[in-house]
């Protein structure tokens, strides 16, 4: 840009900053620099990982600077920070998302080229960071991106597992787990911080001395395990700060037993050690279910006891003993229950380690902490026995019965005097046969705040699963819809997009994802529609390149891509899409005349290695789409692709390339969603049930955008109430009864009848729980619509390019914004340099 020209830009900050800090040929120098000494290798002998590394940590260079400016920013400032505590970070790949947000994309694919490799090749060379499971692993990630970008002082804290996610592969069809190694020789992007390990303590036993005016409680740990913290920076968008990541690793305190190594027990040296590293080896694989462990719990504890005493560490620093400011400069928050054990752990450390009183001490937590719930499945709530608590953390224990005991003869008490009921049902600890730590219960005592994910969620939060903690405190439940970063789910994965949109409004659009509305008045514009579509038509046919290459399944760009993406559960009714692919399969044999869209039914989903059902079903799709794509009397019209091993960097893929979002879950089961925000940003309209964030989303884009169908939350409530019975619709409906009797055959299993009976099984003798029977016709004229509607080519760009340009309430600046305002009261601090 030449001097002149600039001077007629408005002289925006992003206008400013969108220029790349290094040239091509100084970025070629650090990138050689690092190729040779860092990796201790050259130019023509490079393999394409070397050439990845060396680029990284070229890159790595700006990603430090900024970090550093950042830490000094906050500590002269005294700031006050979100302390975001997760089991789940789902990163996927750092790279492109770090030259995006430096704005040093285009500079480093030139330096690249001018050395012979190509950027799109390297960036497939990094593994995912796959440290989550799914939506609410991934939410923490956009957070964090939102966060730094908004120059807000966060630090995330989580586990450095070994293993992430498992690898997904299909053997005959079904799903075969595969260890993850995502760092198994090291990764570029971390930083390990060795004089910032933590010992955290478990197991052993409570003593009570009775020495001063109060009883003092001594916990002797009976084992003590070391946390490492590995830091990963978080670069924002345009030039903001670089927040960090913190993840904690296990390991052995004495990390040798040389004792007994030298007396000759060689294997018994190194066990201490390897049950010590085995707290952060694996992420667990459940998605929404509790997993019920001992190594779970620890787990939790683990991480939530080395972040906790690092957030005290660093508070000491600048105020040693004085706690008068922590409540101001600290905010914890509890992504779902599973770091609920640093509350009482805050607790310990007040009390025992600093010797303030109770009720200072529960005065400082109740001000800190908030927690935010992303499920009212009730087997995702999660409890633990007393039993298990009692030998892991008993001096816990002790802690919760106390806050319990405060709440019920308090709190509980005053709003319903002499009321045992309500006492137990309201009570940390559920009564029974096996008595249970309730961790939900706990969350929401010990926070000030607590936020469901999306506005019926939040309602649902309040009526259905705490409507007697909402009654006694009316001002505690609030909600939060959630949202997603533009800057990786539009600006960097589909960069075509990205360029058109670039062309019609401001280009920090990024930063202010409401923009994109001016895009409304191109929405009947004939050349932007085709300018609109043609992108979308590049993205398909780049992934019907990509499919061949991962399944060696041939389909066309120009059929309608309809794309299912998440994580395979039955209330998100993965089955109820292949009942009704089943359906127009079964349509085009009776009929081959019968007039549809030729379709790309598209899936990628990981199902728990524990849920039969969940594994039946992924195998019933690979069985069905094996026998649809090789029916050649169906003349194409039909094809259905399972693409293996769906994570972060595959749905990058996927999403630029869809026409269809299916959203289909029972109406009040799925707590928002997030993937239905991002296929919608990038022109695809979604078939919807009105659940979680889809209500906003129609809102939104407007019904005549979407296709809505099916059951209501209430409607749903009403059947139950009334009882379901899937035979009314198995009796009474031709096509379901067909459909199902269909799977119960050896048709998509020649010689093995019977091998996808499983679902019809569990959809009429399993008493449907999900309602799939009950919303299949509705879902079937709604897909009727679709297909219609795909054959008016404009009526289709019209409402693709609406769906793009009314997506801005789901940028995750807006949620968060809407967490600073609501729950944290953060001050956004842009670094000094
Ligand atoms: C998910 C919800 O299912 C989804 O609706 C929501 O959009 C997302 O959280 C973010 O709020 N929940 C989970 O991923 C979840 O509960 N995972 C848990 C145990 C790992």
């Amino acid at each position: 840009v030449t001097k002149k020209a600039a001077a007629k830009k408005p002289a925006t900050k992003a206008a400013s900053a969108r220029k790349a800090p290094v040239t091509a040929k100084a970025l070629q120098g650090k990138i050689i620099q690092h190729l040779r000494g860092t990796q201790g290798t050259y130019e023509e002998k490079a393999t394409p990982q070397a050439w990845w590394r060396a680029t990284s940590f070229a890159v790595n260079e700006f990603v430090m600077a900024g970090l550093t400016d950042t830490q000094k920013t906050h500590s002269r400032y005294d700031t006050r920070a979100v302390n975001y505590l997760s089991m789940e970070f789902l990163m996927g790949r750092l790279l492109s998302n770090n030259l995006h947000n430096l704005h040093l994309f285009d500079v480093t694919r030139a330096a690249l080229e001018g050395l012979g490799q190509n950027l799109d090749d390297l960036l497939e060379e990094e593994p995912d960071m796959a440290l989550g499971n799914g939506g609410l692993g991934r939410l923490a990630a956009c957070f964090l991106d939102s966060l730094a970008t908004m120059n807000l002082p966060a630090v995330g804290y989580g586990i450095h597992y070994e293993h992430g996610l498992f690898e997904q592969h299909f053997r005959d069809g079904r799903q075969i787990e595969r260890p993850d190694a995502w760092r198994e020789y090291g990764n570029p992007w971390e930083v390990c911080r060795p004089e910032s390990a933590q010992q955290v303590k478990l197991y052993g036993y409570v003593e009570t001395r009775y020495e001063g005016a109060t009883p003092k409680k001594v916990w002797h740990a009976g084992r003590t395990i070391k946390a490492v913290p590995w830091d990963i920076p978080i670069v924002g968008y345009d030039g903001a700060n670089v927040n960090i990541l913190r993840l904690w690793e296990s390991r052995a305190t004495n990390f040798f037993d040389w004792d007994v190594f030298n007396a000759g027990g060689y294997v018994d040296a190194q066990a201490e050690q390897a049950q010590a590293e085995t707290i952060s080896k694996v992420l667990y694989p459940n998605d929404e279910t509790d997993a019920g462990k001992e190594l779970r719990l620890i787990q939790q504890y683990f991480f939530c006891a080395a972040s906790v005493a690092d957030i005290v560490r660093r508070y000491r620093r600048a105020h040693g003993d004085d706690w008068t400011s922590f409540p101001k400069l600290v905010a914890i928050q509890l992504n779902d229950t599973h770091p609920a054990i640093a509350i009482p752990e805050l607790m310990r450390v007040l009390i025992d380690d600093y010797d303030m009183a109770w009720k200072d001490a529960w005065g400082i937590c109740q001000q800190v902490f908030s927690y935010t719930n992303h499920t009212l499945l009730p087997e995702a709530l999660e409890k633990w026995t007393v039993r298990l608590f009692e030998k892991v953390l008993p001096r816990h224990l002790d802690i919760i019965y106390d806050i319990n005991h405060q709440f019920l003869t308090q709190q509980v008490d005053a709003q319903w005097p002499g009321d045992d009921a309500m006492k137990q049902h309201l009570s940390i600890i559920e009564e029974g046969h096996e008595r249970m730590v309730r961790m939900g219960h706990l969350s929401v005592v010990g926070s000030h705040k607590v936020n469901g994910v999306a506005q019926v969620h939040s309602d649902l939060v309040r009526t259905d699963l705490f409507p007697e903690f909402h009654e006694l405190w009316p001002e505690k439940l609030t909600n939060v819809t959630n949202g997603i970063t533009p800057r990786r789910w539009l600006k960097a994965c589909n960069p075509r997009l990205a360029a058109l949109i670039d062309q019609h409004i401001d280009a920090d659009w990024p930063l202010h994802l409401d923009k994109l509305k001016g895009l409304i008045a191109k929405a009947d514009d004939a050349k932007f529609q085709q300018a609109f579509m043609a992108v979308k038509r590049e993205n398909k046919v780049d992934l019907v390149a990509e499919i061949h290459r991962l399944t060696g399944i041939e389909v066309s760009p120009d059929a309608l891509f309809d794309v299912q993406i998440k994580r395979l559960h039955e209330y998100k009714r993965q089955h109820l899409n292949l009942l009704h692919i089943l359906a127009l399969y079964r349509r085009l044999l009776d009929n081959p005349e019968y007039n549809m869209v030729p379709r790309v039914f598209l899936f990628g989903a990981k199902a728990a290695p524990g849920y039969h059902l969940a594994k039946d079903i992924i195998f019933a799709i690979n069985k069905v789409a094996e026998r649809i794509n090789n029916d050649s009397r169906i003349g194409g019209k039909l094809k259905v692709v399972m693409l293996p091993n769906y994570r972060v960097s595959l749905a990058e893929k996927m999403i630029p390339a869809a026409d269809v979002s299916e959203q289909i879950s029972t109406a009040g089961k799925e707590a928002s969603g997030t993937g239905n925000m991002k296929l919608a940003l990038n022109g695809a309209l979604t078939i919807g049930t009105l659940d979680g964030a889809n209500i906003e989303i129609a809102e939104e884009a407007g019904a005549d955008h979407c296709f809505i169908f099916g059951l209501t939350v209430d409607e749903v409530k009403a059947l139950n109430a009334r009882g379901y019975n899937p035979y009314d619709f198995y009796d009474h409906d031709e096509e379901i009864r067909a459909v199902l009797d269909w799977l119960d055959s050896d048709y998509f299993t020649p010689g093995q009848p019977g091998a996808l009976a499983s679902i019809k099984h569990s959809l009429l003798q399993g008493g449907d729980p999900y309602k799939v029977l009950a919303d299949f016709r509705a879902y079937s004229d709604a897909q009727r619509n679709v297909d219609e509607k795909y054959r008016d080519g404009t009526a289709w760009a019209r409402s693709a390019i609406i769906n793009t340009a009314t997506m801005g309430k789901f940028n995750s600046d807006r949620s968060i914004q809407d967490y600073v305002d609501r729950i944290w009261h953060l001050k956004a601090y842009p670094r000094d340099n």
